[in-house]
């Protein structure tokens, strides 16, 4: 087998076909030249880093075309199981350093860069991050993509090509507020997807059913824009197939637009432009809502078409057997529709009874559930549905009557009481009464209208307050053929309290995926030197995707050379981190300080609240030391970084209050360069890539019981980052990984929660002393506002006041003293690296191609087909 190597990366048979054809940085540097010269729209005058990277992108997906076309081939070929991952999210990030690593290319296109002058780096900067999603969820699936691509398996990603991604955050210098922009990543172009004009499907709303038909009111098309997902180290190569809605040319009219009636003639074209312009529109209104449920249907409603559609062109022709060749994985409860469309499809278009169209969508559907936070669980109004989408709400209420009456049948031995409490939960329709019910209501009332008791009235008002909803995840539970949460202990929440009636019910759906993330993202191509060191200890790079390799590390923990290579890799990237946070900042962090992060989106629950006021009490207590004292502490520069939800005020209020600690903060005098307080804006896939590799610390500190799994903890796990956390999420197993004496543990514990915020209601809860001064010195002005509104959360229930329901004072005790120990084991270099490398040694676990590997294998009944090389 020839053996190609590239920056570390070693290429097998295999590949070497694909890298022959531009083989060794000189053929790179001519095919880019080409790309530069002639499939660019840069104009020979203007030609700079931007157009340099147009080229280079260019001249890299023409390399993977031939894999694409192959994969897309050879599947049809083998007509395998296919599965399709359906996400509203997919947070992307930047393509080329990956592609070009994924394909072993890094070293040829580096120097083939660097003899035209330019660097890859700089180059691959000026891609802009595709950040189509809010958080984990969303970089989830984009990990999942790489996994799937990675171990040959057929699968196919399916989401919406949104106009605007999440939105920029860039920070009010004077006030310290979060400032939000649009972001038009698609402004320049994105030279890694392909218009299929001719893959394009009707959308439909409204209207009205007739005859068992539905008779829309309004239509979209949904038009296809693939992005090749190529696997590491293998010709597969996967498509993210994303929809863009366009107008209908036959509801464009011309008449009305003639006679200057743009806002008759322009309806559908601002229709479907709305459609796809922002991910998660506001849902405060009526209006909002049904954009939001409409977009949930395009996704829903286009992949399902696909799939029918692809499933057909492979020759099959038995729906019957539909579920031996399609697996469709609803990614939370947003494409929960794929259910009820699929449904309909079967009968209304292909002509199958219910009873079989049912049979085979339970067998080819299932869910994964990502939150156990109530507010995240959808539950869209009644009337909404029966409007938006009047065929399948008539679907969805016959699942739920045929589920009630099964329920009803399966528990007849259970008293009357407990089958209506469990019907209460369980069913899908939550409030509704049924035309019929109404007018049988309606007469009651009229014959009771003279009497007007006080009990009758109370019944209307309570009905007034209870309105009729579709609640979508017990639509997931009833219709899919499994359910799985995203790490252990969220699996167990999930049976015994989210969803434990549907456990009881029908306990073998229930499963556990704990999540991972792609190693070669976050650890090969985002830490090129602490991947250098490890190629080096493993002896080879089967770590990148067999992650148990890196066990191997632990054997020479304790090596002083490993560990003096390790800590060079460690400063190397803390260089470049500090430099980024010099530039986009203006703050100068030392170098030799602790960096201590917490990156995710800001939520209470998240406790970056906990995290800030830990700093302000480190920062009184070093105000009231003597200078020598001081000159002891351990010196730390604490980064945040993180979007609040635009309309989510009090998450907005924790971002101001971070940033107007560090304006304190960083420039007293007499803490100099002991403590450093950064809030690094507009965090995004690639900040977290320059943040991770260069962290040292980081907080995963959510109230126990309240984050699904955290997925950036694992990132940092690999990047040999320690973490202090509670038990929550995959905290736990991580912990369990890396062991106790590698992990540093506060706070209570799930069982502990509900008695704490039990005994806080009823004003037993005594908070630390410290607690309560670092709140009152807040209060007292020191960080410019007051802050009343957000301090008030963490007390009693009147006013502003919330109850402190995440339990940040019942935890602070516990944190500080987490936080001693952090110092203290800081202290000590050589048994901090060893721990550090202890981290990564023991990361193998949260590699996602032991997620996917399972969810193959015990959710979508798929099995690797890889492409053969080509003749
Ligand atoms: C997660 C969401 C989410 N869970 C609704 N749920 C949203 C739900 O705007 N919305 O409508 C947005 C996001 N996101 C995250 O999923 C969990 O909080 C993490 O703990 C988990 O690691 C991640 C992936 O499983």
């Amino acid at each position: 087998a020839r053996v190609v190597r590239t920056n570390g990366v070693k290429k097998n048979a295999a590949n070497a076909a694909t890298v022959a054809k531009s083989d060794g940085a000189e053929a790179v540097k001519e095919n880019v030249r080409w790309h530069a010269a002639k499939s660019t729209s840069a104009l020979p005058i203007e030609f700079g880093t931007p157009e340099m990277y147009q080229a280079v992108a260019q001249s890299v997906r023409e390399g993977l075309f031939d894999r694409w076309n192959d994969t897309y081939a050879h599947f049809h070929k083998e007509n395998p199981k296919q599965a399709y991952y359906l996400s509203m999210e997919y947070l992307q990030g930047r393509a080329l350093t990956n592609a070009i690593g994924n394909m072993g290319l890094t070293g040829e296109y580096s120097d083939a860069l660097r003899s035209l002058g330019y660097t890859l780096e700089d180059v691959m900067s000026v891609e802009r991050n595709a950040g189509l999603g809010n958080g984990g969820l969303g970089r989830l699936a984009s990990c999942f993509l790489d996994s799937i691509a990675t171990l040959d398996l057929p699968a196919w990603g399916y989401g919406l090509r949104y106009k605007y991604g999440l939105f920029k955050q860039a920070v009010d210098k004077k006030t310290g507020e979060q400032l939000e922009f649009a972001d038009d990543w698609l402004e320049v172009g994105n030279p890694w997807e392909v218009a299929r004009p001719q893959t394009a499907y009707p959308i439909n709303f409204y209207g009205k059913v007739v005859d068992g038909k539905w008779v829309p009111g309004q239509q979209v098309r949904a038009v296809a824009y693939d992005s090749p997902i190529p696997g590491y180290d293998t010709r597969n190569c996967i498509s993210l197939r994303m929809w863009d809605a366009q107008p209908s040319a036959v509801d464009f009219d011309l008449a009305s637009f003639n006679a200057s009636d743009y806002e008759t003639s322009m309806g559908p074209t601002n229709l479907a432009a709305m459609l796809c312009a922002v991910l998660y529109p506001g849902d405060g209104t009526r209006e909002g809502k049904a954009l939001r449920l409409s977009q949930q249907y395009m996704l829903c409603s286009a992949s399902v078409q696909d799939i029918l559609a692809r499933w057909k062109e492979r020759g099959n022709t038995d729906w019957t057997k539909l579920p031996e060749k399609v697996a469709i994985q609803m990614n939370d409860t947003h494409p929960t529709l794929a259910a009820p469309e699929l449904m309909r499809i079967l009968m209304d278009e292909e002509g199958l009874s219910w009873d079989d169209a049912w049979a085979i969508t339970t067998k080819t559907v299932a869910y994964t559930n990502h939150t156990v936070m109530p507010e995240a669980l959808e539950k869209w109004p009644l009337d909404l549905v029966q409007e938006l989408l009047p065929r399948h709400f008539e679907i969805i209420k016959r699942i739920d009557d045929e589920f009630v009456a099964s329920v009803k049948a399966k528990y007849a031995s259970k008293p009357a009481a407990e089958i209506e409490r469990a019907i209460g939960a369980m069913r899908i329709l939550e409030n509704y009464v049924s035309p019929e019910e109404k007018a049988a209501k309606k007469a009651t009332k009229a014959s009771k209208k003279d009497k007007k008791d006080k009990k009758d009235k109370k019944d209307d008002k309570e009905e007034a307050e209870a309105p009729a909803v579709v609640r979508m995840a017990n639509l997931c539970c009833i219709s899919g053929m499994a359910i799985n949460g995203v790490a252990a202990i969220h699996s167990e929440i999930v049976k015994d309290v989210v969803f434990n009636d549907f456990y009881q019910l029908f306990p073998e759906k229930f499963q556990n995926k704990t999540n991972g993330v792609t190693p070669r993202r976050w650890l090969a191509w985002a830490n090129p030197q602490l991947s250098e060191v490890i190629t080096k200890w493993v002896g080879n790079d089967e770590w990148i995707t067999n992650t148990d390799e890196l066990r191997k590390l632990a054997d020479n923990a304790s090596d002083s050379k490993l560990q003096a290579e390790w800590k060079a890799a460690k400063l190397a990237r803390k260089q470049i981190c500090k430099d980024y946070i010099k530039k986009v900042t203006d703050i100068d962090v030392p170098i030799d300080s602790m960096f201590d992060v917490q990156v995710k989106r800001i939520h209470e629950y998240k406790r970056q609240l906990l995290n800030i006021l830990g700093i302000i009490y480190r920062y009184k207590q070093m105000k009231a030391m003597t200078p020598e004292e001081r000159a002891k502490c351990v010196p730390r520069v604490c980064i945040f970084g993180g979007k609040a939800y635009a309309t989510y005020m009090q998450a907005k209020r924790i971002v101001r209050l971070i940033n107007n600690v560090g304006s304190i903060v960083n420039n007293d005098p007499e803490i100099g360069d002991l403590l450093k307080v950064v809030f690094v804006p507009d965090y995004n896939v690639s900040l977290a890539e320059t943040l991770i590799p260069a962290s040292e610390l980081s907080q995963h500190i959510s109230t126990a019981g309240t984050e699904a799994s955290g997925t950036s903890n694992m990132k940092f796990q690999m990047n040999g980052c320690l973490i202090i956390g509670t038990l929550d999420g995959a905290n736990v197993e991580i912990r369990e990984c890396v062991g106790e004496d590698n992990f540093f543990l506060f706070g209570i514990t799930d069982p502990e929660v509900e008695p704490a915020r039990k005994e806080r209601a009823e004003g037993k809860f005594v908070p630390d002393k410290r607690f309560t001064e670092v709140v009152e010195y807040v209060r007292s002005g020191v960080f410019g506002d007051k802050f009343e509104e957000l301090l008030g959360s963490l007390e009693g229930n009147e006013g502003f006041g919330r109850g402190d329901y995440f339990l940040v004072g019942k935890d602070f005790a516990s944190y500080l003293e987490a936080q001693e120990r952090v110092d203290e084991a800081y202290r000590n270099q050589q048994g901090w690296t060893e721990s550090s490398i202890i981290s990564t040694a023991y990361s193998g676990k949260f590699n996602s191609d032991r997620t996917i590997d399972q969810y193959a294998k015990e959710i979508w009944g798929i099995t690797p087909c890889t492409v053969p090389e080509r003749k």
